[in-house]
């Protein structure tokens, strides 16, 4: 099997430590026992250093071997390629993990994410606020009627739903048991709680480099 590495920023501040996207693949990883190093780029520069890997000077990417793919989720269906723990093989099975999956990024994450920035940057109620709260409810009254969102049983759609909906300030968006429960539930899986941990600990470690570096 050809080597998966992971690549992530060097350092990030602490708010977003735990959030940044390459935890989604290193998750994926270890829910499949697929073997992975993650390497790193400068976040100094970062909107210019790596644009020959992500053209939009973000992360993460990944490569396998000599494969090079960028975008969190083209690289969780790449690596759902490899493991059918990550989404099943039969045609029905797989059509379910795939439309949540894209669900996930183009039905809630477009409106989750603007809506958040919009919300650290003071205006807690922004236009998108009536939209994001639709979006939620719909996926709330799906949530209540089942564990996963495709095929009986975990797959990469639950990985990103979960990644999605656990950002702070959306799981404290309204009253939504079935949804919390949902959040509780699949980060409470092993396979997040040693990639969050590895995450954090990659993050705290750079601290002490960061430090040595800085002048004066
Ligand atoms: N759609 C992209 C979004 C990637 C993204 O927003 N990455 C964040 C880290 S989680 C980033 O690189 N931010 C740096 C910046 O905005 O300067 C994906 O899912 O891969």
């Amino acid at each position: 099997m050809s080597e998966l590495t992971i690549w992530t920023y060097d350092w990030v501040p602490e708010g977003p430590r735990g959030f940044v996207r390459d935890l989604r693949l290193r998750w994926a990883c270890e829910e499949a026992d697929l073997p992975y190093v993650v390497r790193t780029v400068a976040f100094d520069d970062r909107q210019t250093n790596h644009l020959d890997r992500q053209p939009f000077g973000l992360v993460p990417f990944l490569n396998d071997g000599e494969l090079e793919i960028f975008e969190s989720g083209a690289c969780l269906l790449h690596l759902a390629r490899k493991s059918e723990r990550l989404m099943p093989r039969d045609p029905a099975g797989e059509a379910e993990t795939l439309q949540w999956t894209i669900s996930a990024l183009n039905s809630l994450e477009m409106v989750t994410v603007p809506w958040w920035f919009l919300n650290i940057c003071g205006e807690p109620d922004n236009q998108l606020t009536g939209w994001l709260g639709q979006r939620l409810e719909h996926l709330e009254n799906v949530l209540a009627e089942r564990e996963w969102l495709a095929a009986g049983r975990f797959t990469i759609a639950d990985l990103l739903m979960a990644d999605v909906l656990r950002v702070p300030l959306v799981r404290a968006f309204g009253d939504r048991p079935a949804s919390e429960a949902y959040v509780a539930r699949v980060t409470d899986r092993p396979a997040f709680r040693k990639a969050h941990a590895d995450q954090v600990r990659q993050f705290e470690a750079a601290d002490a480099k960061r430090a040595e570096m800085a002048p004066g």
